[in-house]
């Protein structure tokens, strides 16, 4: 596939597909393990990069965005690399102003308010205006010269609107948990919209290069859990259903898929249903209690409290054999159960890695 500018010749051949066994459920060399945000602000090479560059800017280049998603991987003996983006490109595409502010993190400041701002969107075109991480993916494939797989990524519609309409991120959530109850049709309106540029998104991600996909429904932890198969999971259910079908009429070998729904721990036999491959659980998950809830078929991913990366060696080292053990070889992919902090030691990620290679 020609992403209209990069990919000349075939990708090299992968040496270490851990990750994608795990994902598939077959046997493995060692337990894969990659961590979320681990192309971040702990790292001294990503902040010296941002000093000299926009975020953005970093996105929307693919050798700043290759550069950053290299980083990581020239420290530590990772299984997996995560294509450097933010699940903010979206909103932007569709037409909002994302600014990213130093200390706070991503602020829209037009954000969507009532209904009648939905007109403000622009779906048609959203998808080349994306074109540069297709770019940035498949000149990471050839940068990686088969060492792991490339990830890709987006936000779960939800979590989008959650940002779209708060205009940044949010402790509560509660404006667009407002437009639930006093919209109900429009908030449909958008979740299917997000839903629609997601599906073409990770379509293009996918035949760019991306081995794997994880979708990002962050802001699930708002959600009771009638909520949640009310706002959310119809619209994962859709993502996955109509890329697949998307792929298999264009004859793409699908990926595997992950879903993870932060604080959605309540609704994991639901999530299993679904027909993703990997569910990604955050820290307040028991790994036993959610191997029972998603049965024997399911690749589960995580969950190591990412405030566990601030505790001495030797405990994060028994913290991480700990999981691994309650978790087990087969089926599983070790990470954090939510993005690493920007003050964690960089000596912690080596204490992680190790400890889930040596655990079984
Ligand atoms: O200035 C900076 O460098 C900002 C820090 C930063 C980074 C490194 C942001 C701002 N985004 C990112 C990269 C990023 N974001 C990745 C890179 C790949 C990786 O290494 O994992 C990914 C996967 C994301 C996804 C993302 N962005 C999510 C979903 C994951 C999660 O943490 O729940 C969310 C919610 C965002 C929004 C966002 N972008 C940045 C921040 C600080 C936030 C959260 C803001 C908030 O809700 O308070």
């Amino acid at each position: 596939y020609n992403n209209g500018s990069i990919q000349l010749q075939p990708f090299p051949p992968l040496k270490n597909d851990n990750l994608l066994r795990a994902a598939r459920g077959e046997v493995v060399d060692r337990v894969p393990v990659w961590v979320m945000r681990q192309a971040g602000r702990y790292l001294p090479e990503f902040q010296e990069l941002r000093k000299l560059h926009d975020f953005f800017t970093v996105c929307r280049t693919p050798e700043l965005a290759c550069e950053v998603t290299m980083q990581p991987l020239r420290r530590f003996d990772l299984d997996a690399s995560i294509i450097f983006s933010d699940i903010l490109v979206i909103p932007q595409a569709l037409g909002l102003t994302v600014e990213m502010h130093a200390g706070v993190g991503p602020v829209l400041p037009q954000p969507i308010r009532t209904p009648e701002d939905l007109k403000r969107l622009t779906p048609d075109g959203a998808l080349s205006r994306l074109s540069y991480v297709g770019d940035a993916i498949t000149m990471m494939r050839h940068k990686l010269d088969g060492r792991v797989p490339l990830i890709g990524f987006t936000g779960a519609p939800w979590t989008l609107m959650g940002y779209m309409i708060e205009g940044g991120g949010s402790k509560t959530m509660s404006k667009a948990k407002a437009w639930l109850y006093d919209y109900p049709e429009d908030s449909k309106l958008l979740l299917n919209l997000l839903t629609d540029v997601i599906v073409d998104y990770l379509e293009m991600q996918v035949e760019a290069g991306a081995q794997m996909l994880q979708i990002f429904e962050s802001s699930a932890e708002h959600l009771t859990k009638d909520e949640f198969l009310v706002w959310s999971v119809p619209f994962l259910r859709r993502i996955r259903d109509d890329l697949v079908d998307r792929l298999t009429k264009k004859a793409v070998s699908t990926v595997p898929l992950t879903i993870f729904a932060k604080g959605a721990g309540h609704s994991l036999k639901e999530q299993s249903e679904l027909g993703y491959d990997v569910i990604g659980l955050d820290w307040t998950v028991d790994p036993v209690e959610a191997r029972a809830a998603v049965g024997p078929n399911i690749t589960l991913q995580g969950n190591l409290d990412p405030q566990d990366m601030y505790r001495d060696p030797s405990e994060l080292h028994t913290l991480t054999t700990d999981m691994v053990h309650k978790f087990g070889k087969s089926r599983y992919i070790a990470n954090l159960g939510h993005g690493i902090t920007p003050q964690t030691p960089i000596a912690s990620m080596e204490v992680l890695v190790d400890a889930v290679h040596k655990a079984l």
